[in-house]
């Protein structure tokens, strides 16, 4: 059970939800969003729980694509078929280690998300959930990280011929709390023509 969730729908009838806390392995989008780090191996957070859920196959299929193309840097976005996840798809993004705020770092966390909107795109995917890249062991700060992550979503999602339903699947309360303050903040600039909040963060 959820405690939180937003829904911004847009003049084009494309959705943006803000959802948690809960766990993006369970998620039935077509596709989802690995907060990956650049060997593609696995690893902690998001990433070693979508590699355990999903089973060896997207480690196989990692495997194949950094021998083909060498470790995916920060801000590019690959993608594998998605195991035994409910998704049909994961898309691998490798987000920024926070060392400071320097713009570069803010631009490689919006190119994450850019990318994996491409990648998904060009693939048909209709609907794509994200967790909070970089937010856990690459140290970004959870709210600035909200703001780049809804408005960079907010930017791509006209712009796609396929992706209609983006969702970010937030884990814990504070990360839940973060991006509550970015759909209000946004809600507030009027990019969406209708917002739901259905349960605020307390
Ligand atoms: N569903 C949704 N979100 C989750 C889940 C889950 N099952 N598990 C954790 N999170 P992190 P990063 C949240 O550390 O900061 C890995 O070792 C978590 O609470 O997973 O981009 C990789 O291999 C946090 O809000 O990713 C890399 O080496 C968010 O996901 C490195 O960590 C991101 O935390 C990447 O670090």
């Amino acid at each position: 059970m959820s405690d939180f969730a937003a829904i911004l729908t847009f003049a084009n009838g494309k959705t943006l939800e803000f959802h948690g806390p809960a766990d993006i392995t369970k998620e039935t989008t077509e596709a989802v969003v690995n907060a990956a780090n650049s060997s593609l191996l696995g690893g902690g957070g998001v990433d070693g729980a979508i590699h355990r859920a999903g089973g060896p196959s997207i480690l196989q299929e990692c495997k194949r694509i950094v021998a083909a193309i060498g470790t995916l840097p920060a801000g590019k976005a690959v993608i594998t078929t998605g195991g035994r996840l409910p998704a049909k798809y994961v898309i691998h993004t490798v987000g920024p280690v926070y060392r400071g705020g320097e713009r570069h770092e803010a631009e490689t966390l919006a190119s994450c998300y850019r990318e994996s909107m491409r990648t998904a795109d060009d693939h048909g995917i209709r609907s794509l959930a994200f967790p909070s890249i970089s937010t856990g062991a690459f140290g970004y700060p959870v709210r600035e990280a909200a703001e780049i992550a809804a408005r960079t979503i907010v930017e791509a999602l006209p712009t796609c011929a396929h992706v209609e339903h983006v969702r970010f699947v937030l884990f814990d309360p504070a990360t839940c709390k973060a991006y509550v303050r970015a759909a209000e903040k946004i809600s507030r600039e009027s990019m969406a023509i209708s917002v739901i909040f259905t349960k605020g963060p307390s």
